[in-house]
């Protein structure tokens, strides 16, 4: 079901080659970019008919128009099950109470006697926030990019799930209700690359947009890839990847039953523990079994997953070459299942979201831990953050000095122009003192 890599028994390599012998899915962003290159032209050049256009062909429903109209989202909350909105409710407020305390000051330095630098910091005009709606339709992922962004003070802010055809070509019902919810009430019915291209190049229906965030499949990785530059994009998400680092006094049941719940998600998927137990390894796979008979998503999702190359058992010798190891691979989420939790999720450096001990499972954070979950994947935490306000803002120097200050620190402007052989930058401060450097 699961294999095995045994590391026991010798050094640990360092660095990139320890993560060579990690596993790790495929995910081949480069080979959708011809796939995707002419549908984003297309949506470049005929707008919304375009977007219609490849919907039909992708999502199999014909629209009229793309924007949801106003009643179909509050319609959407009234129907809403009391259940998944008192849940909804309750991840958005615990989300807000984080995010909230990301938000950043306006900070003035004084360099020197009238001269200061203030950091201000800016939230984007207008962000395009996707959702997917193929395999996996997640309201809970419209908490995860809208609070942030709503907290960063963002204006504008566009939803796009794919449409619908059991739902008369709107996004997911549950995806309109969280959006209510949230007081979001732009949102179109569009999926895939061609919703990236929308919010990216503009149609007559949607406004183009600054920023795009929010994970999507492969083929919605390489639009952001492809388009990069003239949107800003929050990462290229690939499949959710789970580990655990866990010692002989885990609960093999836990243990089992997180990789499963993270394998559900998709055939590529990666669930990946990291141990220095014998015992719990094979009490782990002897969990898994059960567990997975006992639930759904079985053959088309979880054992595809736990099978592949991406997941695996990895023995190690002690809990320092374990932590070695996680870190090496860099998780989207990290379990700390050891005695000393604490201390032990103290010691990680690479990881998008670290679950400490017995009671804070990954299904904790992905839905109402106050966590953000949109993470990053394919080892990119040991270089990238999770979604947060952060990422909805640009922080923008202002630059102040008087007559005195300039003319105190020209001599240094003009040495390191010369050094670069830029006459004319030390000039344009010369020539406010008579086209002399000023005296010490
Ligand atoms: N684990 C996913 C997020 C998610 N889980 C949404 C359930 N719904 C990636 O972090
Ligand atoms: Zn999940």
């Amino acid at each position: 079901m699961i294999s095995r890599i045994d590391l026991r028994g010798t050094a640990l390599p360092e660095g990139g080659d320890l993560r060579d012998l990690l596993p790790r899915a495929e995910f081949d962003v480069e080979a959708a970019l011809e796939t995707v290159r002419p549908i984003c032209e297309d949506v470049r050049h005929r707008g919304s008919a375009a977007v219609i256009e490849w919907g039909e062909k992708f999502d199999g429903v014909r629209l009229d128009a793309l924007r949801v109209p106003a009643d179909a989202i509050t319609e959407a909350l009234e129907r809403l099950d009391p259940a998944v909105r008192a849940a909804l409710e309750e991840s958005i407020r615990r989300a807000r109470l984080v995010h909230r305390e990301q938000r950043r000051t306006t900070h003035t330095t004084q360099v020197v006697p009238g001269g200061t630098v203030t950091e201000k910091w800016v939230p984007v005009d207008r962000v395009g926030l996707y959702v997917p709606g193929g395999r996996s339709v997640y309201p809970s992922s419209v908490v995860m990019n809208v609070v942030p962004a709503q907290e960063a003070g963002v204006e504008g802010i566009a939803v796009s799930s794919p449409p619908q055809k059991e739902f008369g070509g709107l996004p997911h019902p549950t995806i309109l209700a969280a959006c209510a919810l949230l007081g979001v009430d732009e949102v179109y019915a569009a999926g895939g690359s061609q919703a990236i291209a929308m919010f990216a190049y503009g149609t007559e229906e949607c406004p183009p947009v600054n920023l795009v965030t929010g994970p999507g499949n492969i083929y919605v990785a390489a639009a952001k890839r492809l388009l990069k530059g003239r949107i800003g994009i929050d990462a290229e998400a690939g499949p959710t990847e789970i580990a655990i680092l866990a010692d002989a006094s885990a609960d093999p049941a836990h243990v089992a039953a997180d990789l499963i719940s993270q394998a559900e998600h998709d055939p590529m998927a990666a669930a990946v523990l990291v141990t220095d137990s014998e015992e719990l390894a094979a009490a782990t796979e002897a969990e898994l079994r059960p567990q997975i008979a006992a639930t759904k998503h079985v053959t088309d999702r979880i054992e595809p997953a736990l099978a592949g190359r991406q997941s695996a058992i990895v023995l190690v010798d002690t809990l320092e070459d374990g932590l070695k190891v996680v870190d090496a691979y860099a998780a989207e989420h990290l379990e700390i299942q050891t005695e000393n939790a604490a201390a032990v999720a103290d010691r990680v450096r690479n990881a998008g979201a670290v679950f400490v001990g017995p009671w804070s499972p990954v299904s904790l954070g992905d839905y109402c831990a106050g966590s953000n979950h949109v993470l990053p994947t394919g080892g990119c935490a040991c270089h990238s953050s999770g979604l947060s306000v952060q990422s909805f803002l640009r922080g923008i120097h202002i630059v102040d000095y008087t007559r005195d200050a300039l003319a105190e620190v020209t001599h240094h402007v003009v040495a390191l122009a010369e050094a670069e052989d830029l006459p004319a930058h030390g000039a344009a401060l010369k020539a406010r003192f008579g086209w002399k450097v000023p005296q010490q």
